[in-house]
């Protein structure tokens, strides 16, 4: 099963549980409070603890392009992935992004929408439109909230299978594990409740059993 998971609290020392995780997951992502907390350097020693999977910084880009790569110049070395959001537009904004990632071999995810109940009053509106933007960008990899798996669905319908769908919203946010994945998502983002429990590994582990089943159960048609 996929499974990335995020690291946002500043003052905590992730490097173990990094450690701890490494051969179980399929990645990290890194959330704005831990980089500005921290430092960008910090992406790199926790990188250290674990060379495998996919790291990504969730900058949650929304600005002019010229911004958007003086921030994501920052990072970018330490990381496969930056997430942008995708409202901006592509010209003068996420093109020139893209092309500065595919530069430097990196890649792009986009959001489509978001996890939080809020999402509903603008972006779930506006997802037609940021679909359009998507479809013409073809961005690596997009955003989409587990916490409402038919969003999911009608994303991967209209944009198929050449991109890679992201979703967060797994257990602290209310969807249960593997949910997203029945719906289209290649990838479950999971926090706190992997991060915040006493024993991760065990929960992550727990995670990715709980995605099995329900993806069984799913291809069953259940
Ligand atoms: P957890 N995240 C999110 N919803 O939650 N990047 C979105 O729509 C989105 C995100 C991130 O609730 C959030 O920033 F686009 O503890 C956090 O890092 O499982 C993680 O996904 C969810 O954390």
């Amino acid at each position: 099963m996929s499974l990335i998971v995020a690291l946002d609290s500043p003052d905590r020392e992730f490097g173990s549980l990094v450690e701890d995780l490494c051969d179980i997951v399929d990645g990290f992502k890194l959330g704005l409070p831990l980089l500005m907390g921290r430092g960008v350097d910090y992406a790199a020693r926790l990188r250290s603890r674990c060379n495998r999977g996919l790291w990504i910084a969730d900058l949650k880009l929304a600005d002019i392009g010229h911004v958007m790569k003086l921030t994501t110049s920052l990072v970018v070395e330490h990381v496969d992935a930056v997430i942008a959001h995708g409202f901006v537009g592509i010209q003068g904004a996420l093109g020139e992004l893209k092309e500065f990632l595919n530069s430097l071999g990196k890649k792009l995810v986009v959001v489509a929408s978001m996890s939080h109940p809020g999402a509903r009053e603008v972006y779930d509106k506006a997802l037609p439109l940021i679909l359009n933007v998507i479809g013409e960008l073809e961005p690596w990899g997009i955003v989409a909230p587990a916490t409402r798996p038919q969003v999911i669905t009608s994303i991967r319908e209209r944009l198929g299978d050449s991109v890679t769908i992201l979703s967060p919203g797994v257990g602290a946010q209310g969807a249960e594990p593997g949910a997203a994945i029945c719906a289209g998502a290649d990838y479950e983002i999971v926090g706190r409740l992997i991060t915040s429990s006493n024993d991760p590994r065990a929960a992550a582990l727990a995670v990715k059993d709980a995605q099995k089943q329900r993806l069984q159960a799913c291809k069953r048609g259940a």
